[in-house]
């Protein structure tokens, strides 16, 4: 493993003030964009100055990501028996005791030992808990702690973890990268919000009646309906990545600049509604939309439509959390695998946007030639921007959010699904892995597609404009859906051309 202990390798561009917070952070101040040939530091007195609140502290910021991940994982975990804690319920997912020791080991090695310099609670638990000794399927026959014994051990680690907390020095400035801003708690805030992602994920493939309970998102706004089918990205270079984010992780760094021509992209998500049609219209038993691999992985799985789905006459209806239900045609889909998103595409004369294109979408104002580090802006997410944190436990309809807009227009870039992109997961230039090899880099190369802007199950401490995720083009049990692109025609569209077709997508 790399020695966390490695040199920064950036520059005095990691010198922001402030963090992305979780959802119960209070109103947070601003930090630094990555610059696109522009200055980044904020104007004095600017909004995205940031302010000398609560929410600028990065103490403050780091307890409350962490008490926010903490109280998901005791929602997951206890809403269910020892037994159903203990139990497979896929073999694509650990017992979800084992994601609750993973996330406290995890914490004890960086946070408490590594960091913290701290002999730790059970050392001799890491090989258990270590995702790379042990594959999923595996993980039940293994001794692990028991339901009881596994909460006493997280509840221990975690109080290690505040005590390193208020004893150690995280300016963002400190020579530790680890300490620097916070990084190492900012870190494993997101890495038990990314495990609290995957407990919903075994949540929804378990069998039996519900046990979470969330209120459904707001309808649609009233313009939804006529949003334009598309909307335009203008050609040219953007920053690509950060420098700048306290808490981005290795893979998201460091900035670059990256030429991106122009093309049209959905306003939305694809929707149940368009991918019912594609299904309606046979696609799943015509070649020509798939990939040759796409295709023989249709035959083998036997595919049909997303996961969850099944037929009831002639409607589809679909189980959300132990509840069945009507499909919701105006949804962005969801469980679908990158091959279904990438035949999709390919039936309805488009293709899937590159990751750049859709970074660029995401962040790009060309207004001021920066990069946004949110859709709408450098303020951290809110319940008026995006549908993220497992407040709500499905996708909002499509063409919700316009507050959360892209200066494009595009709607629901950050939030509701994960959208698969046509891009390998591949380093950036400069990439270095920090503060170890296993979070990205032994994931590199073509096994991997990229998925970005975060789904509802995904806190907002663990999503921001330049978050990459990335999984293999057959999963689908991942909250994954998309939205497609293609190419502008520079005669007929310029920079600032009309969509072709019209009403939402
Ligand atoms: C970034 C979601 C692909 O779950 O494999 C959790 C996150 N890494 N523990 C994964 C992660 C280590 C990772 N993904
Ligand atoms: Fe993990």
């Amino acid at each position: 493993m790399t020695d966390p202990r490695t040199s920064r390798h950036n520059t005095a561009e990691n010198q922001a003030t402030s963090v992305p917070s979780a959802s119960s952070a209070p109103a947070a101040p601003h930090a630094p964009s990555d610059p696109a040939g522009a200055p980044h530091a904020p104007a004095p007195g600017s909004a995205a100055a940031g302010t000398a609140t609560a929410g600028s502290d990065p103490a403050a910021r780091a307890l409350a990501a962490l008490r926010t991940a903490r109280h998901r994982t005791g929602v997951l975990t206890d809403s269910v028996t020892d037994d159903d804690l203990v139990a497979q319920h896929s073999r694509l997912m650990s017992p979800l005791v084992w994601d609750l020791a993973h996330i406290g080991n995890q914490e004890e090695l960086w946070l408490v030992r590594e960091a913290g310099r701290r002999t730790g609670v059970r050392p001799d638990l890491d090989h258990l808990y270590d995702a790379f000794r042990h594959p999923r399927a595996d993980r039940p026959a293994l001794p692990l702690l028991g339901p009881a014994e596994a909460r006493g051990y997280v509840a221990q680690v975690r109080d290690e973890t505040l005590d390193v907390l208020s004893g150690v020095d995280i300016d963002p400035d400190h020579p530790e990268r680890l300490l620097a801003g916070g990084f190492v708690f900012g870190m494993l805030a997101q890495h038990e919000a990314q495990h609290g992602e995957t407990m919903l994920a075994t949540h929804q493939l378990r069998s039996g009646p519900a046990v979470l309970d969330a209120p459904a998102p707001p309808p649609a706004p009233a313009d939804a309906a006529t949003l334009p089918r598309e909307v335009l990205v203008p050609g040219g270079p953007f920053t690509m990545g950060t420098s700048t984010e306290p808490w981005a992780l290795d893979n998201e760094l460091p900035a670059h600049q990256v030429g991106v021509a122009p093309f049209w992209l959905d306003t939305v998500p694809v929707t149940n509604g368009r991918y019912a049609d594609f299904i309606a219209a046979g696609g799943y038993r015509d070649p020509a939309w798939w990939t040759p691999e796409g295709w023989r992985h249709v035959q083998e799985a036997g595919l049909e439509a997303p996961l969850f789905w099944s037929r009831d006459g002639d409607r589809w209806i679909r189980r959300r959390f132990g509840h069945l239900e009507p499909v919701p045609a105006d949804e962005p889909v969801l469980h679908v695998c990158w091959y279904e998103a990438d035949a999709f595409a390919r039936w309805a004369g488009r293709r899937l946007p590159t990751e750049a294109e859709w970074e660029k979408a995401a962040r790009h104002d060309p207004e001021t030639g920066r990069s946004r580090r949110y859709p709408w802006g450098d303020a951290d997410p809110g319940p008026q921007h995006a549908n993220l944190g497992q407040r709500h436990l499905q996708p909002a309809p499509a063409g919700s959010y316009p507050e959360g807009a892209a200066p494009s227009g595009a709607r629901q870039l950050v939030g509701d699904v994960w959208e698969w992109t046509s891009s390998d997961f591949s380093p950036y230039p400069g990439f270095a892995a920090f503060p170890y090899r296993e979070y990205s880099e032994v994931f590199f190369g073509p096994d991997y597609k990229v998925l970005r802007g975060g789904a509802f199950g995904v806190d907002p401490a663990a999503c921001r404009g330049t978050f990459r995720n990335w999984d293999y083009p057959i999963r689908r049990q991942i909250f994954s859906g998309f939205r497609t692109a293609r190419d502008a025609d520079p005669d007929r569209d310029g920079t600032s051309g009309t969509p072709a077709g019209g009403g939402a997508a």
